[in-house]
């Protein structure tokens, strides 16, 4: 019998309302045909300690903890959200270095490793997701865990110099130690990891993306996270999804359709994708009274200043081109600050004639990927991508931008909207082909298999 999988997230997908992660989404459809356990955070903040929480769906039991608001303060919004991500994204000017923090979140680490100890069995593989819990596995070993541990990094991993801004960013590095495999979406990633161990660390390269440092040998690896594009396809032809692309369809029947989604995030560079659209109705004037951008950016973060200060600065953008470019009959765009339901999603994505995924930094980016599945094959929308996010070393054929670069990113804009039928089916083929062949199942197994191959942690 193979061993069970534990998979240890901060969030797990519990289908209620609010924006999932795409971690939570990767790891919804990698669990999908295998039992196993899912470890993390059950979402709910109270007061006092709580007990673990499990419940059984099918094979796969969850098991969750609530946390304090003092842990959450400093664990989630403080340490995790108000340090690692802004400086993974390379945002070192939005990072909160405040001391108190990290108390935090080595606290909710050991108590995460507590309750996780009491649920383990000997032969179990275990594998930790994100940025919320590197240290984990140190704190496992140090319960006398000596089970597999596998990490994978959902977010990309910054140059060496931007990650020793963290006051602890040695500690931080070294606990990666602890696991027997560590997994990144990139090979910039890669690489970026590779320099640091050896320039801050002093760990020694062991052949191929092995390193030794502290007496313990790491195996590093990239693994660029897919979707499960035969669920999306099934629901791409759901009721839900074919309805959502019916009243789209009605309602901008002669317009041209560009589309974002995501959470309101400054890593997604919904501002500068704004300036662009504006330049491109300025530059090509013909695209007046005809494209218009669905803007679609979930809540997220929201107790968090730089995340408060997006939303108004998106909304006064926003304003500012309906109210001076728009018409009676044209509103430019349309901007929602919502989450749309996953099943409907497909229906969106499939109306628009153009995608804008341009973050300004992004570990994957699975929008650029379920966009894609969600096509029609024989009529194909076009996916226009940052080159800065981690899905740009694979989708090669999207049309890749600067989104720092207002008027190229405009031109590429421009190309998308008019791009003829020939094209748009031969680049979406090769696109297709490549998130079927790369999707979230070969992303998991590949990862466990890499894992398993690695030497038993001593
Ligand atoms: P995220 O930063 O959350 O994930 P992303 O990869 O784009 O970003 O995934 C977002 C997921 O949430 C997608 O499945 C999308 O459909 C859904 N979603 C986002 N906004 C939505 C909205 N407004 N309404 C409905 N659904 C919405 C992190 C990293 C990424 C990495 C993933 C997975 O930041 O770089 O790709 O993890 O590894």
């Amino acid at each position: 019998m193979s061993p069970r999988l534990v998979v240890v997230s901060n969030r797990l997908a519990d289908g209620r309302p609010g924006a999932p992660g795409g971690v939570a989404v990767a790891l919804g459809d990698a669990f999908d045909d295998s039992g196993g356990l899912w470890f993390g955070w059950s979402g709910n903040i109270v007061e006092g300690d709580s007990a673990l929480h499990v419940q059984q769906v099918g094979r796969l039991t969850l098991a969750t903890l609530d946390l304090t608001r003092q842990d959450h303060d400093s664990y989630y919004l403080g340490y995790s959200n108000g340090v690692l991500w802004p400086v993974f994204h390379y945002r070192l000017d939005l990072a909160d270095f405040d001391a108190g923090f990290i108390e935090g979140y080595r606290r909710v680490n050991q108590r995460f490793a507590r309750q996780l100890v009491s649920l383990l069995r000997p032969d179990d593989v275990i594998w930790i997701h994100d940025y919320h819990l590197i240290p984990l596995a140190s704190q496992l070993r140090a319960l006398g865990c000596q089970q597999r541990i596998g990490f994978f990094l959902h977010i990309p991993m910054p140059p060496q110099l931007m990650l020793a801004a963290i006051p602890q960013h040695a500690w931080l590095m070294e606990s990666l130690f602890s696991y027997d495999l560590v997994g990144f979406q990139s090979q910039a990633d890669l690489l970026h990891f590779s320099r640091y161990v050896q320039a801050e660390l002093g760990a020694v390269a062991q052949g191929e993306q092995r390193y030794s440092a502290f007496g313990q040998l790491l195996q590093a690896g990239v693994f660029p996270v897919g979707i499960d594009v035969e669920a999306l396809t099934a629901l791409t032809h759901g009721k839900e999804a074919r309805d959502m692309y019916e009243r789209i369809t009605r309602a901008y029947s002669r317009r041209r359709l560009l589309l974002g989604v995501e959470r309101l995030d400054y890593s997604k560079g919904l501002p500068q994708r704004l300036r662009a659209f504006r330049q491109l109705l300025k530059k090509h004037p013909e695209n007046r009274n005809s494209a218009t951008l669905i803007q679609v950016a979930s809540p997220s973060r929201e107790a968090l200043e730089s995340y408060a200060d997006l939303r108004l600065e998106l909304e006064s953008l926003c304003g500012a081109i309906n109210g001076e470019d728009g018409d009676l009959d044209w509103t430019p765009v349309r901007y929602i600050h919502r989450h749309v339901p996953r099943k409907r999603l497909p229906g969106l994505y499939r109306a628009a004639r153009v995608a804008l995924v341009t973050p300004l930094r992004d570990g994957m980016n699975l929008v650029a990927k379920e966009f894609i599945a969600a096509q029609n094959p024989a009529d194909p929308g076009v996916l226009v991508l940052s080159r800065f996010a981690g899905a740009a070393e694979q989708l090669k054929e999207a049309l890749l931008v600067n989104p720092y670069d207002t008027e190229a990113t405009a031109d590429s804009i421009q190309q998308a909207l008019h791009m003829p039928l020939d094209e748009r089916q031969g680049r979406h083929q090769m696109l297709l082909e490549r998130i079927r062949r790369h999707d979230v199942h070969w992303w998991r197994q590949s990862f466990l298999q890499a894992l398993a191959a690695t030497q038993p942690h001593p």
